[in-house]
């Protein structure tokens, strides 16, 4: 689409949005408050939060490497779970704070009211004090969609014991590393997980791992399936530990930098970070989000659909929701299973409000066809939010017009791991809405375009997109490397956080991700970093080499495409391809399986030995025709041996 084409392309809010709490109006002064006077802006919002000493300093930081610092709120202390929890017993003590779906329709779903999850998180957290946990320790959690991860999460936060959540989709060498790496003893698991009808070995996934982190000296396992499991003298039964503890457990209260979770994401070298999240700024910033995109008022089932796993399901499954008071929703499956009208029957079974979920998925059911869609009620629905990736056009109109019949607005909010929630996103009444595009900042977040050099590009323009000014959810280090974080995110445009996503900004000054500029890419809306799967593949005994690009995918966004050079000797069979593909999945887990793999004999180089990515990428898009100058590189002929075997 041209920029013209967007600018007449523009959408009202969506539906009828008279009673908006934050109209045009609103917004623009609300933006403008917190430019003129970030202080005042940021302490009122404090305000929003339970502290057990309220804080008299908002931000304090600086983007210079030489004066480098980031605090929020510092002087406060508070607690992140009493939040969530104690401070809405009286109130609203009887509400439900979560409801769960399981994975089989036939299964009936659970739901916990505040105080039973008060009672229940309670319980958790002195399981896990019985078991030696305390302030400031590590705690691993590998656990399906189900509602104990989310009493584990709140249980680490009531007692100040930092969590780190590994998806339940990562293998046994990916879990290692993570324990390994923040020095957890502990791993909270489950039996195993359930997902589309199929059973995940977690367990004993846990226990694979555990050979490789000798660190790990105790698991707690959650009964789930009740699938058989081997117990060894590590690890106990969550329910045997349960019996034996009272629902009662004080929350400790935690100074407002103190750590809130640590979360691994990729990033452009081969091993995830670990993004570190303090107390009250996240919650502060999962609270005010959570209201601003989805204008949350009581009584509405808020539902994220993203895995408690990947930041989404921290901040606006649990975190963002129960901060607010809000009757959150939990999903232990998949979006198509049994069939594709699954998410609409949730929708309708539990008469949901806001649903929340990725590109990947809509562009999965909308293949489907709209039948799935049209036969459900979804009457329930107010809003609809999307998340992950950028959203095309046309999955942007469906999404709008067949499964919200034109009356719920897309909220499409452009976010990291490192931001901790939306920074990117209409208001729901505040702001026109164009297809495709994350729309405007919200008050608080002061991006920037600027071009390679650094050089601010103003009004209608393309860039690299950062931003200028600290917010309270931002990320604070990279776990046990500080230098990293700010060798990563601050040097690049030095003064500035650089986000690694390239942007444009049109003339009504609405922000457009066009995607990474780093290499990063975007599977599903999961982050991989190419480096990553590089290294899977050169740990095989066969390969030498390897360089791993994204291509253009119809569901994926993008999908995972591997060069790989063998050793001397070793011949380019079709099963030695099969058993790469399953070798990558078996040492990051099956989001990391390349959907293509060619065989190079040798990949393209400059002369001082760097791989032209440039020019795998085109060829793994098929734009072989415009490879660009190919002069630099020490052997030409290896781009025609590329292109003539290229995998289509
Ligand atoms: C929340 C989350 C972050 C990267 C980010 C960007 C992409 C996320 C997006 C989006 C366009 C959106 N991204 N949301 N791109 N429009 N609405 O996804 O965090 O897993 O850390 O990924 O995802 O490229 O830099 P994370």
């Amino acid at each position: 689409m041209t920029d013209t084409a967007h600018a007449q392309d523009c959408y009202p809010v969506g539906g009828d949005w008279t009673d908006a709490r934050v109209d045009a109006a609103a917004y623009e002064r609300l933006y403008a408050a917190a430019a003129r006077d970030p202080d005042t802006f940021w302490l009122d919002q404090a305000k929003r939060l339970d502290w057990t000493s309220p804080p008299t300093v908002a931000g304090d930081w600086s983007f210079d490497a030489d004066d480098f610092r980031i605090t929020w709120f510092a002087d406060g202390t508070l607690n992140v779970a009493a939040n969530c929890l104690d401070r809405h017993l009286a109130e609203r003590g009887d509400t439900v704070a979560i409801i769960w779906e399981p994975d089989d329709p036939a299964d009936a779903p659970r739901t916990f009211t505040y105080r039973e999850l008060h009672a229940e998180v309670c319980r958790f957290a002195n399981v896990l004090t019985a078991q030696g946990v305390a302030k400031g320790d590590r705690v691993t959690i590998y656990l399906p969609m189900i509602p104990e991860a989310a009493f584990a999460l709140l249980a680490c936060a009531r007692l100040g014991a930092i969590h780190s959540v590994v998806f339940g989709g990562f293998s046994p060498d990916a879990i290692a590393g993570r324990i390994e790496d923040c020095g957890s003893t502990l791993v909270i698991t489950a039996d195993e997980g359930r997902r589309g009808g199929k059973r995940i070995p977690l367990k004993a996934n846990v226990d694979a791992a555990a050979a490789k982190a000798p660190g790990l000296a105790k698991v707690i396992v959650v009964k789930s399936t009740g699938g058989d499991v081997t117990m060894t003298p590590r690890d106990v039964w969550y329910h045997d530990e349960a019996a034996k503890v009272s629902a009662a457990c004080p929350a400790e209260p935690m100074a407002a930098e103190d750590p809130l979770f640590i979360l691994y994401t990729s990033g452009s070298t081969g091993k995830p970070k670990g993004v570190l999240h303090t107390s009250a700024g996240y919650l502060l910033w999962a609270s005010y989000t959570h209201e601003l995109a989805f204008d949350y008022r009581p009584g509405n089932v808020f539902w994220c659909a993203a895995d408690i796993g990947w930041v989404t399901g921290h901040t606006y499954v649990l975190y963002g929701p129960l901060a607010n008071g809000a009757t959150t929703l939990m999903y232990e499956g998949l979006p198509n299973w049994p069939d594709a009208s699954r998410l609409w029957q949730i929708v309708d079974r539990h008469r949901v409000h806001t649903l929340f979920t990725a590109p990947t998925a809509l562009r999965a059911l909308m293949k489907e066809g709209d039948a799935f869609v049209t036969a459900t009620d979804r009457s329930s629905l107010k809003l609809l939010g999307s998340v992950g990736e950028p959203i095309n056009p046309e999955a942007w109109r469906w999404y709008y017009e067949v499964a919200g019949d034109a009356r719920c607005p897309i909220i499409d909010t452009w976010w990291q791991t490192e931001t901790g929630g939306a920074m990117i996103a209409p208001i729901p009444g505040a702001t026109a809405l164009k297809p495709g595009s994350a729309t405007r900042p919200f008050p608080g977040v002061f991006p920037r375009l600027v071009d390679d050099k650094g050089t601010t590009l103003d009004g209608a323009a393309t860039g690299n997109l950062v931003i200028t000014q600290s917010w309270p959810g931002q990320m604070r280090t990279v776990w046990g490397d500080h230098d990293r974080f700010v060798q990563t995110y601050f040097t690049t445009y030095p003064g500035t956080y650089f986000t690694g996503d390239g942007c444009r900004r049109d003339a009504d000054g609405y922000y457009w991700i066009t995607g990474r500029v780093d290499d990063v890419i975007n599977v599903s809306g999961h982050r991989m970093g190419t480096a990553e799967v590089e290294s899977a593949l050169v740990a095989h005994a066969a390969v030498a080499e390897a360089a791993v690009v994204g291509m253009p995918h119809d569901i994926k966004g993008q999908g995972i495409y591997a060069y790989v050079t063998l050793n001397s000797g070793v011949a380019t069979t079709d099963d030695l391809r099969a058993e790469l593909v399953t070798w990558v999945r078996q040492e990051i887990g099956p989001i990391a399986t390349p959907d293509k793999l060619q065989f190079a004999p040798a990949l393209p180089k400059t002369r001082s030995g760097k791989i032209m990515r440039r020019i795998l990428r085109k060829i793994a898009e098929g734009d072989t025709a415009s490879l660009g100058d190919t002069s630099t590189l020490a052997d030409p002929a290896v781009v025609e041996d590329l292109v003539a075997n290229r995998v289509g």
